[in-house]
C-alpha cells in the first residue's frame, strides 16, 4: 500500500521508525542512496525520490515504503552548514534526516539486514561504495546519475529507473523522473481538497498540500540552483536543469504563504552563503566534508573538494598546528588525513573567486609511493591541456619531486568547467 500524502518532516519520521522495525524483525527495506560526499545533491535528491515513490510505488515493488539514507554518519551533518539553511526551508529538522547510524553497524550489518531482504537504488552515483558496496552491489536495482556511468548497474532494471545523463544536478533528472507521479499526486491531493471548498477560495487541505509541496521543492530547488550556480553556469546547466527548476520554482509559487516573498535568487544566495561558511570546522573535517574516494589498478585514490582557496587552507592549518610555519602544518595535515586512509594518491579541489571575481580552481596533487608518483606524471602529462593546468606560484608545498618515491604538484587549474566528475576519471585512468 502507497504512503498516505505527509510533510516531508511527517515521511521522514515514519521511514526512520519503519526502517528501525524492519531491522528489527528481518523484514524487506528498499533504499534509495546518494553518494558518500553526501553534498546537497545526494541528500536531496535520495529524499525527493523516496518521498514521492513511496506515495505512488509501482504495483511490483519490492516494499511500498521507499527509505532515503544520507550517505554519512549523523555528527557529519555539522559539517554542512547548508544542509541546516535548506533544512530550514523544507520544514525539517537534523534529527529527521536517515543516516548511516540508522544502519546497524558494519561489523554486523550482514546478518541484521540479510541481502536478500534489501532492493538499493542509487542517486547521484553509479556504483556503490565502501563496505556496503561490498555487500550489497549485487542488490542494486535502479540508478538515477549525472557521473560517467562506470557500468555498475544492470541494463535490466525492470520497474526502476535506469537514467544516467550529464546534467548539471542529479536532483534535476530525479524530478523530471517523478513529475508525472506527483502531478498525479498533487492533482488528487487538490481536487480532494477542493470537495471541501467553498466559493473561489482554496479549501485548508489544499492549502496544507501546497505548502507540502513547496517544502519539498526547496529541497530539491536549493541543490539545482547550488550545482549551476543559479542556472547561470554555462558550463554545467543544461536543459534538464532548467526544466526541473522551473517546475520547482513554480511548485513554491503557487504555495499562498511563500508566492508574495519567495525569490529565487535571493534563496539562491542564501543557501550558497551557508555553504562557503566554513571558517569555524577545523581543517580535518573541511577536507573530509566533500569527499570521495576509489580504488583503481590495486591503489587508493581520495580527493577532497573544498570551497575556499589553498591560501585559507594553509592559514587555518597555520592556526591549529603546531609545525613552524603554515606551510609545514598544512603539509602534516594532510599527510595525516591520506594516512589515515590509507591512500596512494591525495588530491584536493579547491574553488575560490579571484580579487578580480573570477571563478578560479586550484589543483593539489600528492603521490606518497612510487607506483602512484607515476600515475600522477602521467596524469599531469596527459591531462594537462585539457584541465589547462599552469603552474602555481604559492609556496614550497608546490615543488616536484621529495624523498621516498613522494611526488607532489599544485597546479591552477584554468579549464574551471571541469569539476571532480572529470578530474576523478582522468586520475584513474593513470592508475594502472
Ligand atoms: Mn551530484
Amino acid at each position: 500500500m502507497a504512503t498516505p500524502r505527509n510533510s516531508l518532516r511527517g515521511f521522514l519520521t515514519h521511514a526512520k521508525s519503519a526502517l528501525r522495525a524492519a531491522i528489527d524483525s528481518s523484514q524487506r527495506v528498499t533504499f534509495v542512496i546518494g553518494n558518500e560526499s553526501a553534498d546537497l545533491d545526494s541528500m536531496s535528491c535520495s529524499i525527493l525520490y523516496a518521498y514521492i515513490r513511496s506515495m505512488s510505488p509501482p504495483k511490483t515493488a519490492f516494499t511500498p515504503l521507499y527509505v532515503p539514507i544520507t550517505n554519512i554518519p549523523a555528527s557529519d551533518i555539522q559539517l554542512r552548514p547548508e544542509y541546516l539553511a535548506v533544512f530550514k526551508h523544507a520544514n525539517i529538522e537534523s534529527k529527521h534526516l536517515i543516516t548511516l547510524d540508522d544502519l546497524p553497524a558494519l561489523s554486523d550489518i550482514e546478518s541484521k539486514l540479510a541481502p536478500q531482504n534489501t532492493k538499493w537504488i542509487l542517486v547521484d552515483h553509479n556504483a556503490l561504495q565502501g563496505q556496503l558496496g561490498k555487500i550489497y552491489s549485487d542488490r542494486v536495482v535502479g540508478v538515477i546519475d549525472h557521473h560517467d556511468d562506470e557500468g555498475k548497474v544492470t541494463q535490466e532494471t525492470g520497474d526502476e529507473p535506469r537514467v544516467i545523463e550529464k546534467t548539471g544536478s542529479c536532483t534535476s533528472l530525479v524530478t523530471n523522473y517523478c513529475r508525472p507521479a506527483w502531478e498525479l499526486l498533487s492533482g488528487s491531493a487538490l481536487s480532494s481538497g477542493a470537495a471541501h471548498a467553498q466559493g473561489d477560495s482554496l479549501s485548508a487541505d489544499a492549502v496544507v498540500v501546497k505548502r507540502w509541496d513547496a517544502d519539498i521543492a526547496q529541497l530539491g530547488l536549493a541543490s539545482i540552483l547550488i550545482d549551476t550556480a543559479n542556472l547561470q553556469d554555462e558550463n554545467k546547466t543544461t536543459e534538464h536543469d532548467r526544466k526541473a527548476a522551473e517546475y520547482l520554482e513554480a511548485k513554491v509559487m503557487l504555495c499562498p504563504q511563500l508566492a508574495p516573498t519567495f525569490d529565487r535568487t535571493s534563496f539562491y544566495k542564501e543557501i550558497n552563503a551557508a555553504k562557503k561558511d566554513i571558517g569555524g570546522l577545523k581543517l580535518q573535517d573541511i577536507l573530509r566534508k566533500d569527499y570521495k574516494q576509489w580504488h583503481q589498478g590495486g591503489q587508493k585514490l581520495g580527493v577532497s573538494s573544498v570551497v575556499k582557496c589553498i591560501d585559507f587552507l594553509q592559514k587555518k592549518a597555520g592556526e591549529e598546528g603546531s609545525a613552524e610555519s603554515s606551510d609545514a602544518a598544512f603539509l602534516q595535515a594532510l599527510e595525516s588525513f591520506a594516512k589515515e586512509r590509507e591512500l596512494d594518491l591525495y588530491t584536493i579541489m579547491t574553488t575560490s573567486t579571484s580579487a578580480k571575481g573570477e571563478f578560479q580552481r586550484e589543483l593539489l596533487l600528492w603521490a606518497f609511493n612510487d607506483n602512484a608518483a607515476s600515475a600522477a606524471k602521467q596524469f599531469a602529462k596527459d591531462s594537462s591541456d585539457e584541465l589547462g593546468l599552469k603552474d602555481w606560484q604559492g609556496s614550497s608545498i608546490a615543488d616536484g619531486s621529495h624523498g621516498n618515491g613522494q611526488w607532489r604538484k599544485v597546479w591552477w587549474q584554468r579549464q574551471v568547467q571541469h569539476s571532480r566528475k572529470r578530474v576523478a576519471p582522468l586520475l584513474r585512468e593513470t592508475m594502472t
